[in-house]
């Protein structure tokens, strides 16, 4: 088990929380029926609109102290790194605009993202011929899992800013990922470790009922 995989971090997680999201999975709620293949919509089938923008998490908001935070880039590449905040921060920057569809049927319209491209990491450490999957591993021991070629899409983001300021802690600053073309579970707040894998490694959602993938067009909201 790896340092940010400690029982005790999931062990302070709101039981109950859980418990009521892996029930709605198991009885399939939200659930319409009718796809969007087209994006003729842009709204997703199933969601509705918000302005304000919703805090979700596993009830445990880890604050990091700049100077101390890490983020770790490794697995299956040539070139596994360790980056401070400051070499995260020096690294070519993107600004990306996308909306969010949050599997628990809301989605937010033109979020302003600032951070670094996921093409920008994959320069940087290059993954190997066999990696195929990018697995997200966060401060409060949280983890999801894209594929790599999803990871690769031009508007996925490591992302430091939403609307000209640092993410806030509940919204899982210093760092987070944002993957715009899922469901909003794939964006992992408080990062820590990007990890490439030859394997798929479900993650914390993944594995208690959610979909592996998670196309909002084709409501992947459960398994
Ligand atoms: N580290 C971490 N990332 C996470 C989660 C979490 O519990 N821990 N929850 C996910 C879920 S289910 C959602 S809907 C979004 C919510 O992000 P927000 O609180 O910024 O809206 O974060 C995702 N990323
Ligand atoms: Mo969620």
């Amino acid at each position: 088990m790896s340092d940010d995989d400690k029982p005790g971090l999931i062990g302070q997680i709101k039981d109950k929380l859980i418990r009521s999201k892996e029930r709605t999975a198991a009885e399939g709620r939200h659930l319409t029926g009718k796809a969007d293949l087209r994006h003729a919509n842009r709204l997703p089938p199933g969601q509705h609109l918000v302005e304000k923008w919703p805090v979700l998490d596993l009830g445990v908001q880890p604050d990091i102290a700049l100077d101390k935070w890490r983020l770790r880039i490794e697995g299956a590449v040539e070139n596994p790194v360790t980056l401070t905040f400051d070499e995260f921060m020096a690294l070519p920057q993107v600004h990306e605009v996308s909306d969010i569809h949050c599997v628990t049927t809301w989605s937010r319209y033109d979020n302003n993202w600032d951070g670094v491209s996921s093409r920008t990491i994959v320069d940087l450490v290059k993954p190997t011929a066999e990696a195929r999957h990018v697995i997200f591993h966060s401060y409060d021991g949280y983890t999801t899992n894209i594929k790599l070629e999803v990871f690769n899409e031009p508007d996925v983001l490591i992302a430091h800013s939403w609307e000209g300021a640092r993410l806030t802690r509940e919204h899982g600053g210093p760092v987070r990922a944002i993957v715009p073309q899922w469901y909003f579970w794939k964006s992992a707040k408080w990062i820590r470790r990007i990890e490439f894998s030859p394997v798929d490694k479900p993650g914390f959602w993944e594995e208690r009922g959610y979909h592996n993938e998670a196309d909002p067009w084709t409501e992947q909201r459960y398994s």
